[in-house]
């Protein structure tokens, strides 16, 4: 097993889920605190508000973090120079393929890790110089690709020389093992951490995590190219009649966007979008992203025996 702790500069083999909208600088710097690599999610943010994020990381934690960049962002130009104009170390990317920007980070020096859905785009990746990859199956949350965790991480760890990062399905220490016996070297997670004290979403998102059973999640826009996983709620099933009626994916994705900051910001039960991976059924409270990282690695064999 390939140590990912020294590429990242954590204690922990871990890397926060850039959640749009939710990822801001109280997680990022909790988790990077925690002992794993905190991420600042651009989402569809400008380049102010994310340089803000930035900035307000660092007064909070010393450790290293890193920037989400979402490829769909209007802003992903001015989002590729404003990374290397703060000095961030690491940049992961999703919903895209990053080969127009790897060169630039490369030769800034940035630790670039993108997150890939399928074997295909983890191979183009790692040939533009990907250090890793998150391969991220479609238990995850958000925006999603069609393939499984179990299936696809052991299948990408066969076909490429760079660590395996595995993220879709993961909220324990039991997933954490299963990463590791399927040959990633670390985990992502995104769910888990919504039910976490320091994620600065609304209550009534929490609760929806907490409450949620293994059944809870459907997939909106899989006709689409912008499958997204979320908890099921009147939204969700107006977002499926729209895209059955044909109804444009720039409007569906505007849609989604605008339903998640509802969902994110005021908890809205029924218009609020809320993305969480199908894990949410094994969360079962809130607590500090301190012990949820603790429990995950302290009672983790495999972590145990390789780290300690
Ligand atoms: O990006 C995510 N999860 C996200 S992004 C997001 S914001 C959004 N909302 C509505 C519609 C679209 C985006 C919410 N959740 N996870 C990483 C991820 N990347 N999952 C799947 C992919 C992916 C998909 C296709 C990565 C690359 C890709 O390449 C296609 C190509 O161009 O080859």
């Amino acid at each position: 097993m390939k140590d990912i702790t020294e590429l990242l500069n954590t204690k922990y083999p871990l890397i926060q889920g850039g959640m749009a909208n939710i990822a801001t600088h109280e997680l990022a710097s909790a988790v990077s605190n925690a002992g794993g690599l905190g991420l600042i999610a651009s989402g569809a943010w400008d380049t102010d508000k994310i340089r803000e994020e930035i900035r307000k990381t660092k007064e909070l934690t010393d450790n290293t973090f890193g920037v989400n960049i979402m490829l769909m962002s209007p802003h992903v130009e001015a989002l590729t120079d404003l990374v290397i104009e703060e000095n961030v170390k690491v940049v992961t990317t999703g919903a895209g393929n990053p080969g127009p920007y790897m060169e630039k980070w490369k030769k800034a020096g940035i630790t670039v890790i993108p997150v890939v859905p399928s074997v295909a785009l983890a191979k183009r990746v790692v040939r533009y110089g990907a250090d890793a990859v998150i391969v991220e199956g479609t238990e995850a949350g958000g925006h999603i690709g069609d393939t499984s965790t179990f299936s696809l991480v052991p299948q990408v760890a066969d076909a490429v020389d760079v660590p395996v990062i595995a993220a879709g399905g993961i909220a324990d220490a039991r997933g954490v093992d299963a990463a590791f016996a399927l040959g990633a070297s670390g985990v992502q997670v995104g769910t888990v951490l919504l039910a976490s004290e320091e994620c600065p979403i609304h209550e009534n998102y929490k609760q929806k995590i907490v409450k949620a059973r293994d059944t809870d999640t459907i997939v909106t826009g899989r006709e689409t190219k912008a499958p997204v996983r979320v908890i099921k709620n009147k939204m969700a099933k107006k977002y499926i009649e729209l895209s059955r009626q044909g109804v444009s994916l720039e409007e569906l994705e505007k849609m989604t966007l605008g339903s998640l900051g509802k969902a994110v910001f005021n908890g809205d039960a029924d218009e609020g979008s809320f993305m969480a991976g199908q894990v949410a059924g094994l969360v079962k409270s809130v607590r500090p992203v301190q012990e949820i990282l603790d429990d995950m690695f302290l009672h983790s064999r495999t972590y145990k025996e390789c780290y300690a």
